[in-house]
């Protein structure tokens, strides 16, 4: 049986492909969805990818993967700055925890320099757009192998 990634994406990623696709790029969620599933499968890891616009749903999520999940993969957008709920989640998580940014935060705004998620996660890919997340996956390979 393969082990499931959940693959958590914060608000207006939903948009991901229509909003600022300078920044963001063309890509969907749909298909870094694909993509994420094509790195997993050779490594036994299946992806669940969800998004949501509101904090206290990724909080549920990270507690659902608690029991069902074997790594997370979180692309907390703006909650990246800004939410110590999603940062004591991820807190009460035991298997790996890699944070992904599409675009360079440490190139943008200065509010967006920091992240709470960087605490806790064995990683970080920012400004690879959505290939991060292909990245961060086969990364669960090695972790979890
Ligand atoms: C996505 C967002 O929506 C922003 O709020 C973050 C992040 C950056 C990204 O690069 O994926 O600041």
């Amino acid at each position: 049986m393969s082990s499931t990634i959940y693959i958590l994406n914060g608000p207006n990623l939903n948009l991901l492909g229509k909003r600022e696709p300078e920044i963001y790029g063309h890509d969907t969620l749909a298909d870094v969805e694909t993509s994420c599933a094509a790195v997993g499968a050779p490594l036994g890891l299946s992806v669940k990818l969800l998004q949501s616009n509101h904090e206290g749903e990724l909080v549920d999520w990270i507690h659902e993967a608690r029991t069902q999940g074997a790594g997370i993969i979180i692309n907390p957008a703006a909650y990246s700055h800004t939410s110590v709920a999603i940062l004591d989640a991820l807190n009460t998580f035991e298997g790996p925890v890699l944070e992904v940014h599409i675009s360079n935060i440490h190139k943008r705004e200065a509010f967006r320099h920091h992240s709470y998620v960087s605490a806790r996660a064995e990683g970080v890919i920012a400004g690879f757009g959505v290939e991060g997340y292909a990245l961060a996956m086969r990364r669960m390979g090695t972790l979890l192998g």
